[in-house]
């Protein structure tokens, strides 16, 4: 297996590997004394995974008509954003309005000069808040929904107790995350051959992720206690998509169903208006009604979803 073939803790929009033979525990790799880069044994991603960072080519990002200019994909990272922003705005928040362009992770472009500067990561999402002199940038999707929760002052309680149990869910999402999309999603969906070994060792963390989840929600309606907040949408885009069946085609294998109170929380999140309007934006896959490629107003929810408008017509892109 090629080093360069590590991936981000993200479940890919790619086709996943379905045709990948099962090798048992016989693969063997002797590591050569300085690792190096062979591009051409890069795996599904070799096109974007690369050893190095910084931009590879020149390209502003555009600005819309808001202060709020989110860079994105709608992948789980990109959801928690989208539904975080579409649960300010349905509070009546109207200072969440935002532009959501449209950053295709496959073409590459995470790596223009603009979203290196919004993001030195490149990985999506990346929020600039355009509201004071000087444009912020924040990047991470945790850090983007602690700096909403805090400008808005919603979904992050105040009392000590409660903030520090919603952060603590909150950071365990993203320690756990990679686990499951790095680790699981990719050995069990998209790496080149099936391998035992690291199958059951992520199967064998994402199943006491889920047990840990399951627990805290017996008794508890929201993961972080009575309230919904940023933890539940950090999780709910990676947990509760796995619950449902929406990721990496491992509901049955993994036995979601037995985790009886995560798939009630899912199921419950799922059936919010804010989070579906969430799940639409950036999406390029799927029902061609439920993708919203940018958002730039309330309204494009039902004026411009793939299905309504015309080739070319109603989509901006980048570059
Ligand atoms: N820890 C980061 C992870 C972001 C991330 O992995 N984003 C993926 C998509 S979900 C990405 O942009 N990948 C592009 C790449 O790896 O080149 C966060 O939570 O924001």
């Amino acid at each position: 297996m090629s080093a360069a073939n590590t991936d981000s803790d993200t479940p890919k929009t790619d086709a996943p590997n379905t045709d990948a033979p099962n090798t048992g525990s016989g693969a063997t790799y002797t590591p050569p004394k300085v690792w190096a880069w062979d591009k051409e044994n890069g795996g599904q991603f070799s096109k974007t995974n690369r050893p190095t960072a910084g931009h590879t080519h020149e390209q502003e990002l555009p600005v819309g008509k808001h202060k709020l200019q989110l860079y994105s994909l709608a992948t789980p990272n990109g959801v928690k954003v989208t539904v975080m922003l579409e649960e300010l705005l349905a509070k009546g928040i109207t200072g969440a309005e935002y532009d959501a362009w449209l950053i295709k992770i496959g073409d590459g472009d995470q790596f223009s000069s603009g979203f290196v500067e919004a993001n030195p990561n490149s990985k999506i999402p990346a929020l600039v808040d355009r509201s004071g002199k000087t444009p912020i940038r924040v990047f991470e999707s945790g850090a983007i929904l602690l700096y909403l929760a805090e400008k808005f002052g919603a979904f992050l309680p105040t009392e000590p107790a409660e903030r520090a149990e919603c952060l603590s869910w909150l950071f365990w999402q993203m320690g756990s995350a990679p686990y499951l999309g790095g680790g699981f999603g990719h050995f069990y969906r998209y790496a080149p051959e099936r391998w035992e070994y690291p199958i059951n060792r992520y199967t064998m963390e994402t199943k006491r992720q889920l047990d840990v989840m399951d627990r805290r929600l017996t008794d508890h309606e929201y993961i972080a206690g009575a309230d919904y907040t940023i933890a539940d949408m950090a999780i709910w885009p990676w947990y509760g998509a796995l619950a449902l069946g929406r990721v990496y085609d491992a509901a049955e294998f993994l036995d979601t169903k037995s985790y009886r109170h995560v798939m009630r929380w899912a199921e419950q999140i799922d059936a919010r208006e804010p989070v579906k309007r969430g799940r639409m934006v950036n999406r390029t896959s799927g029902d061609l009604s439920e993708q919203l490629h940018e958002r730039h107003d309330a309204s494009d929810f039902e004026h411009r979803t793939q299905d309504k408008v015309q080739e070319g017509v109603g989509t901006e892109k980048i570059g």
